[in-house]
């Protein structure tokens, strides 16, 4: 598959369809940012050949960031860092009867020199948000949005606190 240069920031994969629920909420905040992306699925082990294709040529692509969710084994992130000089950001998928405890320790103990950024098990949501502040690091109109994002965190939290003297009342 070739891509248009320029017309995806981020590339999206997953190991598996099955994975696409959990992938969600980083899907839709990244749609929410209104940055562009590219979703597929690429399997580590059902379709090698694509996945080397793919992380070999994302670079040249424009790409400037890959987020990959994989359960199990869960060797796709780690691969595409391996191929690419992008910051790859992984997601642990509780696809299995270990409960993502396989995916989290095989994506995050990547050897020295090949890392891959990983998140906390099925939180997709917080990948997204890390690569839009990689992004921000280059872009002021997603840098505002985080900020504006953060504040809204900040003032849920002093609300959350004005109503719980309220509740006890
Ligand atoms: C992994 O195996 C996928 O990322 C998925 O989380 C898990 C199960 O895949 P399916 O058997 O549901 O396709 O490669």
């Amino acid at each position: 598959m070739k891509f248009k240069k320029n017309s995806s920031v981020i590339a999206i994969i997953m190991g598996s369809k099955s994975d696409l629920p959990m992938m969600k909420d980083c899907i839709d905040l990244i749609n929410e940012f209104d940055v562009s992306f590219h979703l597929e699925i690429i399997s580590a082990h059902r379709t090698p050949e694509r996945l080397f294709e793919f992380a070999s040529t994302a670079h040249e692509n424009n790409f400037k960031i890959i987020i990959a969710g994989a359960g199990g084994a869960a060797h796709l992130p780690g691969m595409c860092a391996s191929l690419s000089t992008l910051p790859v950001i992984g997601i642990p998928m509780n696809t299995t009867s270990l409960e993502g405890m396989d995916s989290l320790l095989s994506i995050v103990q990547m050897p020295r020199g090949v890392p891959v950024a990983t998140v906390a098990i099925n939180n997709s949501f917080n990948a997204g948000i890390l690569a839009l502040q990689i992004l921000a690091t280059n872009d002021i109109k997603i840098a505002n949005k985080l900020k504006k994002y953060k504040d809204d965190l900040s003032l849920k939290v002093k609300n959350d606190n004005l109503n719980l003297n309220v509740s006890l009342s």
